[in-house]
């Protein structure tokens, strides 16, 4: 994957709070273009496997049982300078941390349940992409 693409989930929380059309227009207002998408429920397997890099963290139970909770809508994400401008975007993993107007600041109701995932390296962003989508399913 060109290191021009990140990838992000729209989570649980923000599915049933009824905000994907506000955070999609958010990301395509921003200037990202979807080259993928799907509507899919993370298994507890995938969710596991994810969010590897936190098992040993302390609120690694809670995430898998959040992301697993409903459905999810997963992209990939293309433009300039992708990873970081993305995280810009979303803002601070706790939404009362993040700045006005990022998509979390709007929508996350805590850092458990922050409403979005950005991919934090260009590496991270293939990783993630290719756990989703096949190749097929990138345009
Ligand atoms: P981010 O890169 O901002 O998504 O944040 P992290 O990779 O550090 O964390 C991934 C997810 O773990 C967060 F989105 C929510 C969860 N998390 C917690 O529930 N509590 C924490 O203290 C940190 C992260």
């Amino acid at each position: 994957m060109a290191t021009n693409r990140t990838f992000t989930m729209i989570k649980p929380d923000a599915v049933e709070n009824g905000h994907i059309g506000a955070i999609l227009e958010k990301i395509t207002a921003a200037g990202f273009k979807i080259v993928a998408m799907k509507y899919t429920q993370l298994s507890r397997r995938d969710a596991e496997e994810f969010y590897a890099i936190h098992s040993e963290r302390p609120f690694f139970g809670e995430l898998v049982e959040f992301m697993t909770r409903g459905p999810i809508v997963a992209a990939i994400l293309e433009k300039d300078n992708a990873v970081e401008d993305f995280r810009a975007l979303i803002g601070a993993t706790n939404p009362e941390e993040a700045a006005e107007g990022t998509i979390r600041k709007l929508f996350a109701t805590s850092i458990g349940e922050n409403a979005v995932h950005g991919s934090d390296s260009d590496e991270n962003a293939a990783i993630e992409g290719a756990f989703h989508f096949s190749g097929r399913e990138v345009f």
